[in-house]
């Protein structure tokens, strides 16, 4: 009893500060999904030794906090509730057998379903049809005073229109960032030094309690109404959709998805359906809400101190989970763009076993202060590469042994030096077509339809040419024979003779197409035909100097600048020299 007593008051703290470092400082600690199940394990403890709960539970309060002194409280006249959540279907059942049972009726209940915006609850005060002030949830009770803030915002209307606005009327609704705005913040951000946001939720909770309304307006925030808090002075409808309906009518944004469901299949059904689209609605999205949509049918359910008993939200599948950093590998791409790669230990997110995350490029590593060892939270949004968010707080097993990341000086793949472009904070690889890292990929885009277009010479084909060691670069590919192309699976003799034609016929084929065919980075086909023809021969390609390679039309200063560095290669020049002199291509 006195473990379980203590293991209680340990979950209480570290919820504490869980909430004070999301709701306050705004730099959430640990992901969503991790937050949930710490605030589940109380939940279970406290259900199975209910003489341990105390009111001041983090189970028992809204999430929020209005510690921050920052903004002028402001008192609720109705409670800013949480909302209960479910995660699974048969969580959801067991809420819709519950409200069944609470309401006596056996029939279908109609339910109003809503998208779950992840962003932060605000309430607006109309006295008037006028926009007298905005606030935060806060502790539920007392929230912070942003009205400055929110006027900002400019889907939210100063004035209401239209007809029979109540003198009093208090909206709820969220206040979040679309993908968008968060991307361009994020930009600008970058560009000039400040602190980039982990996601759009915490753009959105930065930039609306920000001490100043100047840097607010700044930033994309956008806003949904989802509900009715206090009102006076005109009778409201008898059903929630039918508030957001004259939530509409008065000019205030309300989200079109918004569907009545008459069963729990239907609900099942609105929950699968939101989950398909959420990768296309332009904003995230966590759930969806489900409401008893009478409402008079809610007074008779009621609420608890934390939630109201006639809603629920009905989560989706987690997207965050935490695990190791075991270790960062160098992967060389086609264009010698050489990417870090994050290998961990194996975790499920979404059903789908992840091992690996991208880490975009070295600037990312920094960022985000990564070292091997590290326990790391990583993000599976969609069909998006996971990626790691931030390096988890190690609040429980703070002994880990870390090590720094090396950056490699040479490149993994062929042992050439390595560059560090600055303007795309890229390490790149200057070996270019003698990089067995990009062999296979180099001599794809050598044989492509747009290049030198070589038919039957697959990917299947080529990555068994390589791994046999008969060709490395694309000169050798006119050196095959067919015993060589016999041995490999699938290829007969038919089909071998195929390809030494297609080689043959192949040699014919323009300066532009030849250019591109060398895969030189940010030398597509247009700025190859432009090449083509501003330098008409290869000789006076070869010998242009970098202010002679940007004056070419739509060639810039990068563009320029690789392909000066590629034609210096040495390696790269006896390929050309290969292809010209020795296979004898021509235009
Ligand atoms: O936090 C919330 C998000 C969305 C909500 C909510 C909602 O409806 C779409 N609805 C209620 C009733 C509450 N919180 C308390």
């Amino acid at each position: 009893m006195e473990s379980v007593q203590k293991t209680i008051t340990y979950l209480k703290t570290l919820l504490r500060n869980y909430q004070y470092q999301y709701y306050v400082i705004n730099e959430p600690g640990i992901p969503d999904v991790e937050y949930d199940r710490l605030m589940e394990t109380l939940r279970q403890l406290e259900i199975e030794n209910p003489n341990l709960l105390t009111q001041d539970s983090p189970t028992q309060c809204v999430g929020g906090s209005s510690i921050s002194s920052i903004f002028k409280p402001v008192h609720h006249k109705i409670p800013m509730l949480s909302l209960d959540t479910v995660s699974d279907e048969s969580s959801y059942l067991v809420f819709h057998q519950r409200l069944k049972k609470r309401l006596n009726i056996s029939k279908g209940i109609t339910l109003c379903c809503e998208l779950k915006l992840d962003g932060l609850a605000v309430s607006l005060l109309y006295i008037n049809g006028r926009l007298v002030r905005a606030s935060t949830r806060g502790d539920g009770l007392v929230g912070e005073d942003i009205t400055a803030n929110v006027r900002t915002i400019s889907i939210v209307p100063e004035y209401l229109t239209g007809n029979k606005i109540p003198d009093y009327l208090e909206v709820r609704g969220e206040v979040f960032m679309s993908h968008a705005g968060f991307k361009k913040i994020n930009q600008t951000a970058y560009r000039e030094g400040h602190k980039i946001f982990s996601n759009p939720r915490n753009a959105a909770s930065g930039s609306l309690r920000n001490l100043d309304p100047c840097i607010t307006a700044k930033r994309p925030l956008t806003f949904i109404c989802y509900g009715l808090g206090f009102f006076k002075g005109r009778s409201m409808p008898r059903s929630h959709i039918a508030c957001l309906q004259y939530f509409k009518a008065w000019g205030l944004p309300v989200n079109d998805n918004t569907r009545l469901c008459y069963s729990s299949g239907e609900v099942i059904k609105f929950y699968h359906n939101a989950e398909m689209k959420r990768p296309f609605f332009g904003f995230d999205i966590d759930g969806v809400v489900i409401k008893v949509d009478d409402l008079e049918l809610q007074k008779k359910i009621g609420s608890s101190s934390r939630a109201p008993r006639w809603a629920v939200a009905f989560k989706f599948a987690a997207q965050e989970a935490i695990t190791k950093l075991n270790n960062v590998e160098f992967r060389v791409g086609r264009t010698g763009v050489i990417t870090p790669v994050a290998q961990l230990s194996p975790i499920r997110i979404a059903g789908v076993l992840i091992s690996r995350a991208t880490l975009h490029n070295v600037h990312e590593i920094n960022r985000l202060g990564l070292k091997i060892g590290n326990n790391v939270v990583i993000r599976r949004a969609g069909d998006v590469i996971p990626q790691i968010i931030s390096v988890a707080k190690p609040d429980v097993d703070s002994n880990i042994i870390v090590k720094n990341i090396t950056i490699p000086k040479q490149c993994p793949g062929c042992g050439s030096k390595i560059r560090f472009i600055s303007g795309e904070l890229a390490l790149r690889c200057t070996g270019g077509l003698s990089c067995a890292a990009q062999r296979k990929s180099v001599i794809r885009h050598f044989t492509s339809r747009k290049a030198l277009n070589i038919n039957g010479m697959g990917k299947a084909i080529i990555n068994q040419l390589v791994d046999k060691g008969y060709i490395n670069n694309p000169a050798d590919l006119f050196m095959l024979t067919i015993d060589q192309l016999i041995s490999l699976e699938r290829v007969g003799q038919k089909s071998a003779q195929n390809i030494i034609d297609a080689l043959i016929i192949s040699k014919k084929t323009t300066f532009a197409r030849f250019i591109y065919a060398l895969g030189i980075s940010k030398i597509g086909l247009v700025a190859a035909e432009n090449l083509a023809s501003h330098f008409v021969t290869l000789n006076f390609l070869l010998a242009a100097d970098l202010n002679a390679l940007s004056s070419v039309y739509g060639i810039g200063q990068t563009a320029a600048s690789y392909l000066k560095e590629f034609l210096d290669d040495a390696n790269n020049r006896e390929v050309i020299r290969m292809l010209v002199v020795e296979v004898g291509i021509y235009w």
